[in-house]
């Protein structure tokens, strides 16, 4: 199974960021855009992991979540990785607080103990917007004209979920599989 951590996308900055992305979709660019229901900010990626492993999987993600409270968090600028002037990936970043830098280190640490190895760059909190595809390039310059149709709300995170990516012939499914309450 192919697993990772993440933190789902709440109101408002839902509703901006599929506001935007349907404007995105009328630009015609050579990216496969997100579904709108998985929007999530990525903390740590598993990748294929054997049925097994998801016990301690979880277990791992509950420690690491363990304490952490509601995150105070922002949306931030248009991007794209791994520039704007070679985008394969566009993404809206994400402001972090320290209190996320902190739960990303220890969803880190924590799961390193378990045998996954660490990101080994630096954690750059972001939405997925899209991935252009495969031998296509997107208009870069172009990226800046949607930077002011959406607006850089604050908005409040109280969910970490593990989550499990399920390939479909229409796209990549999420089914959570651990939900915890960061409020708690
Ligand atoms: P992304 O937001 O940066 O695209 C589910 O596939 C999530 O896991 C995606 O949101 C993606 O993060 C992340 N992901 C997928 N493949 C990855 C990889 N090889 N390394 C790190 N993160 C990955």
């Amino acid at each position: 199974m192919r697993l990772f951590a993440a933190i789902p996308l709440p109101e408002p900055a839902r509703t901006q960021i599929v506001g935007l992305l349907e404007r995105l979709r009328e630009s015609g660019w050579p990216v496969r855009w997100v579904h709108h229901e998985g929007l999530h900010l990525t903390l740590k990626f598993f990748g294929e992991v054997p049925t097994e492993r998801l016990e301690v999987i979880e277990e791992a993600v509950r420690f690491a979540g363990q304490g952490t409270g509601p995150l105070a968090l922002r949306l931030a600028e248009l991007g794209a990785f791994p520039s704007l002037n070679r985008p394969r990936v566009l993404y809206v970043a994400v402001d972090a607080p320290s209190a996320l830098e902190l739960l990303q280190d220890r969803l880190e640490r924590g799961t390193e103990a378990i045998g996954f190895a660490p990101e080994g760059t630096p954690f750059q909190p972001h939405l997925t917007l899209g991935r252009v595809r495969e031998g296509q390039r997107c208009p870069a310059r172009d990226l800046e004209e949607y930077a002011d149709t959406y607006e850089q709300v604050p908005f409040v995170a109280t969910e970490l979920v593990l989550y499990e990516s399920i390939l479909t012939t229409r796209g990549p499914r999420y089914d959570p599989r651990l939900t915890l309450d960061l409020g708690a």
